[in-house]
């Protein structure tokens, strides 16, 4: 669900482009953590761990220090961001959150690399499959948590002002299951309709 500051908001949308990589990638470097086999170790590069394993920047905040802005435009407007730790354009665990208003919807779609989720404050309704069931889906109130696997088709329905936050292994990006809910896509921003102004 997720993006960024300015920079890395770029970096995370053009990762949507190479998502197959990223996700080889982030699959080899994920297996090599949990140890699972010395032939999935193999294939991570050096390059990779040493990303991998690099320390964390160090960082305290209040709530009231964090610093929010516009959620990238890979979301409908009306979401706000907040990136507390690590960069979610590139490979390495990061930390954001995302604030959406009443009602806010984000349409199914998937991402490279799993995904999780804690509920800080408000309701998300949460569910998976291509077609948004709220029956199906499941109401997650503020502690509550999920895990969304790569690649996995799931979307996302806040209640009152709701504010998550999002963890997970960069590089991420957001895939919609149906590009006509990518705000991404010219044709779906509602100011591409609207004529330019005359000079
Ligand atoms: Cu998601």
């Amino acid at each position: 669900m997720w993006a960024m500051r300015a920079g890395v908001a770029a970096a995370v949308l053009s990762a949507a482009l190479g998502v197959a990589t990223a996700d080889e990638k982030q699959g080899s470097s994920a297996q090599g953590q949990t140890g699972t086999t010395t032939q999935d170790q193999a294939k991570t590069t050096a390059g990779e761990q040493a990303k991998a394993m690099a320390p964390a920047t160090h960082a305290m905040m209040t709530p009231s220090e964090i610093k929010w802005e516009p959620a990238s435009d890979a979301f409908r407007p009306g979401a706000k961001q907040a990136v507390l730790a690590g960069d979610p354009s590139t490979e390495g665990a990061f930390t954001l959150r995302m604030k959406m208003p009443n009602g806010y919807v984000i349409r199914p779609h998937w991402h490279p690399t799993d995904e999780h989720v804690t509920v800080i404050s408000g309701k998300l309704t949460m569910g998976t499959g291509d077609e948004i069931d709220r029956k199906a889906a499941k109401t997650l109130t503020a502690g509550g948590f999920a895990v969304v696997p790569r690649g996995e088709h799931h979307y996302a329905i806040a209640s009152g002002d709701t504010v998550v936050q999002v963890q997970g292994m960069g590089p991420f990006a957001i895939t919609y299951v149906n590009p006509a809910d990518d705000p991404r896509n010219e044709k779906n921003r509602p100011q591409a309709r609207r004529p330019a102004p005359l000079r």
